[in-house]
């Protein structure tokens, strides 16, 4: 060959051999193969035979949501649900307008003539009732007024003036006697009564009517070692002092029985 001897590196030689026309290149120097130490691929081969089919791939990637669809077609209406709970009260209607007048009612019984006569007598009893209720209504007015009281008696100031054996009288019939103050206590519920009226003296259920000098009280039992004599007193003043009287000041006095004056019952709280 002309060229001499070329000597090439095996790598640029494999390089040029993918080229159609270094492969041409390379069939020229096969021929001098005993010179040139050249290594170049021979020719293709037939096809082989067709490989068995492989295993299959793995899953791909998720692709991209798809596009919505179209509504379906509505649906057939179901069967009616249960009653729900009763709701809360509303609010207050307005009034209503005033109905139509209703029809006019039958006629009354006819009415009975006045016995105008019976009515007045019964007026003329009223009047009297109401003037009877006046006074009794008076006389408790002056009885809660003049009214006195201990642990264990009241003591009661009436205001009418009688002798001394009417006075007890009086007292025994409210169930009580003329008061009998047997002690300090008592004896100023008495002066109470007195002194809250206005009055200067009443008669106390004291005498000595039984035996001149020697003072009981008016149920006979014996004055003990309670008094409240006046000084001077009992004096029997003209041989005719034989009952007792009470003066403002809770003092006493043997006094005449026949003269009137106020009085003081005494009732026991028990007996009421
Ligand atoms: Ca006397
Ligand atoms: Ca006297």
């Amino acid at each position: 060959m002309r060229g001499g001897k070329l000597v090439l590196p095996a790598v640029l030689l494999s390089v040029m051999s993918l080229l159609p026309l270094q492969i041409s290149f390379g069939q020229h120097m096969a021929e001098d193969s005993c010179t040139v130490q050249i290594l170049v691929p021979g020719l293709k081969g037939e096809p082989g035979d067709k490989g068995q089919k492989g295993a299959p791939g793995r899953p791909g990637r998720v692709g991209p949501p798809g596009e919505i669809g179209q509504p379906g077609l509505q649906g057939q209406k179901g069967i009616m649900g249960r009653h729900g709970k009763v709701g809360p009260s509303g609010f207050k209607g307005f009034k209503g307008d005033m109905g139509e007048p209703g029809p006019s009612g039958p006629n009354g019984e006819p009415g009975v003539p006045c016995e105008c006569t019976s009515i007045r007598k019964m007026i003329g009893e009223m009047d009297i009732l109401v003037s009877q209720l006046s006074s009794e209504l008076k006389f408790i007015k002056n009885a809660v007024a003049g009214m006195k009281e201990t642990e264990s008696k009241v003591y009661l100031l009436v205001k009418e003036a009688k002798r001394y054996a009417d006075a007890e009288v009086h007292c025994q019939s409210r169930g009580g006697h003329l008061a009998m103050p047997k002690d300090d206590g008592a004896n100023a519920a008495v002066a109470g009564c007195i002194t809250d009226a206005g009055l200067s003296r009443v008669y106390i259920g004291i005498h000595d009517l039984d035996h001149e000098g020697k003072f009981t009280y008016v149920d006979r039992s014996p004055m003990t070692t309670f008094s409240k004599w006046k000084k001077g007193e009992p004096n029997n003043a003209y041989d005719d002092e034989d009952c007792a009287e009470m003066v403002a000041s809770g003092e006493w006095t043997d006094v005449a029985c026949h003269p009137t004056m106020y009085f003081v019952c005494e009732f026991d709280k028990d007996a009421i």
